[in-house]
């Protein structure tokens, strides 16, 4: 039997569902659609329709729209799972991504049910959804060796409904083939500069999956505020977040953060940055941070962790034991970036730890002291670990698996050559600093990057698996931070999953403005491009 089951008679539209049926043959190993990002495969007749209504983004690795199209009603339609299918109705992550996606085609499920009962023969009767994988990971984690290649089994379903100018949904019949290019596609946000509420990081969730992203870099806490709730050392919120139960994310916020990310292939890595941007950390944790003198007495201010007392690396060993059980992914990042020395120099103290430990006045050599052994500690819970380049640049010795990201912008070529040239994987957020705004549609600079654009053997450039988009919080709240985020991250989100010869600005213009229209169509208030309209106005 064709796997796709549409309710119709007619001669030519069986034989589109043997072609289906092969399609759906060749399709390899598939994890899950919420790995893949909620894409679905279908075939589709109906109506003929521009072609130039659909966009897709970001762009596919291979697809072929024709002018095919099909009818869906909410009445006559469903997402089900394929007969042949390893996964059923067990499975969260689909179950959950079917009522996702047939919201977003059809809007609130109430409103069908006085919708019209009759079927029509243009009317797209179900989507079956065949999961191939053996072991089809329903309860798994997201991880950075998952296989996101969806072959046949990615036609991104909602991508190509459109409306038509009856308002009825229309799809297009479309093959696609699909794999990312790079498999580290993230996107940070910053929850120390202003504390953001649970639903504005749920809602960037969404809009990562949107755009393919599939790594949410928690930058939680920095010098300004403490947000995370730890279980074993309560008063690092409760003295260090803005204020100690509005402005926290409790075990339960945190747990909901990472089920919603899962449900969207997504991976959650946090971020707890030493021994630099930690000023917040040191009003709930006593001798934490090294005290700072002026003159021969203690000035009453506090710079990075003090790394030269044994109790900062119990602390670390304790803290760090528990972020590696709330956090289920392989990866935590360790930060290391920035680190201000001019507190240690001022400590006699630490003055007299570096001439014990022969470091002369090299202070670069004492952050790679209290690196090392954070790595060692952090490595010990069996979690791989993420730094900022200066980490590596310090040459601190970094476990094999060590991911190492490069954020500085000048001599950025430079320094992928010189990570990867050593050996260690890396991602790259330098030219993504979504932060820096100015007039115009800069969207384009971030586009136009070429992650692979330095000196380097085959095998160097098979290190850089991906890339972020960094969103620093100094100037970003609920209040602007999805108009600010997006649809710019979009232009990143194609660079990192798209072929390296898409790079068509005038066609990727096209469709992100039809994107764009998407994401606030479904409640996303991402920002313009330019001068123009969406073909329905929705705010
Ligand atoms: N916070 C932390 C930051 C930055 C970094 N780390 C940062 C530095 C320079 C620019 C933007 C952001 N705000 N913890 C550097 C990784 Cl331009």
């Amino acid at each position: 039997t064709p796997p796709l089951r549409l309710k119709q008679k007619s001669a030519d539209r069986t034989a589109l569902n043997t072609d289906m049926y092969c399609l759906l043959k060749c399709s390899p190993l598939i994890l899950a659609v919420a790995v893949c990002h909620g894409w679905l495969f279908g075939d589709f007749v109906g109506k003929q329709k521009e072609l130039d209504e659909i966009s897709l983004w970001p762009l596919p690795q291979k697809f072929q729209s024709s002018a095919v199209a099909f009818k869906l009603s909410p009445g006559s339609f469903q997402i089900v799972h394929a007969k042949q299918s390893s996964a059923g109705p067990s499975c969260s992550i689909l179950v959950n991504a079917f009522r996702r996606y047939f919201e977003y085609m059809f809007g609130d499920l109430k409103k069908h049910e006085k919708s019209r009962k009759k079927v029509y023969d243009s009317d797209l009767a179900e989507l079956q959804v065949w999961i191939t994988s053996a072991d089809p990971e329903c309860d798994g984690y997201p991880s950075l060796q998952a296989d996101e290649s969806c072959e046949l089994f990615s036609l991104p379903l909602l991508q190509l409904v459109y409306r038509d100018d009856y308002g009825a949904n229309n799809i297009n019949k479309t093959d696609i083939s699909d794999f990312p290019r790079f498999a580290h596609r993230g996107i940070l946000l910053d929850s120390s500069r202003h504390f953001l509420p649970l639903k504005v990081i749920l809602a960037n969730l969404e809009a990562m999956a949107m755009n393919k992203f599939n790594v949410f870099h928690w930058h939680i806490v920095d010098d300004p505020s403490f947000p995370y709730m730890s279980r074993t050392f309560p008063d690092l919120s409760q003295k260090g977040a803005y204020h100690p139960f509005t402005h926290v994310y409790t075990p339960s916020d945190v747990k909901m953060v990472i089920e919603f990310a899962r449900m969207r292939g997504i991976r959650v890595i946090p971020e707890f940055d030493t021994p630099g941007h930690t000023q917040s950390w040191g009003n709930g944790q006593l001798n934490l941070l090294t005290p700072c003198y002026s003159g021969s007495s203690p000035s009453g201010t506090f710079g990075p962790v003090n790394p030269i007392l044994n109790s900062s690396y119990d602390f670390m060993t304790q803290f760090f034991k528990e972020i590696s059980t709330v956090f289920p992914d392989a990866y935590i990042h360790l930060g290391g970036d920035e680190v201000d020395f001019s507190c240690w120099k001022s400590n006699p103290d630490i003055k007299k730890f570096m001439v014990q430990q022969g470091f002369g006045t090299d202070y670069s050599k004492l952050e790679s002291f209290y690196i090392q052994r954070l790595l060692d500690i952090v490595a010990a819970t069996k979690k791989g670990y993420m730094v900022w380049q200066e980490v590596f640049d310090n040459g601190v010795k970094l476990k094999d698996d060590t991911v190492v990201e490069v954020w500085i912008g000048n001599k950025m070529e430079e320094e992928l050559q010189n990570v990867t040239g050593a050996g260690f994987t890396t991602i790259l957020s330098a030219p993504w600093y979504l932060d820096y705004i100015s007039y115009g549609q800069d969207w384009q600079r971030y586009y136009k990057v070429e992650p692979l654009n330095f000196p380097g053997t085959d095998a160097q450039k098979k290190l850089v698996i991906g890339g972020e988009a960094c969103l620093w919080g100094e100037y970003v709240d609920a209040t602007n931070l999805t108009p600010r985020l997006w649809p710019r991250a979009s232009a990143v989100a194609e660079r990192l999953w798209s072929d390296k010869s898409v790079t068509d600005v005038g066609n990727a213009y096209k469709r992100l403005v039809q994107h764009r229209c998407r994401m606030v169509k479904r409640g996303i208030p991402a920002e313009p491009l330019f001068v123009g309209h969406c073909r329905q106005e929705y705010m």
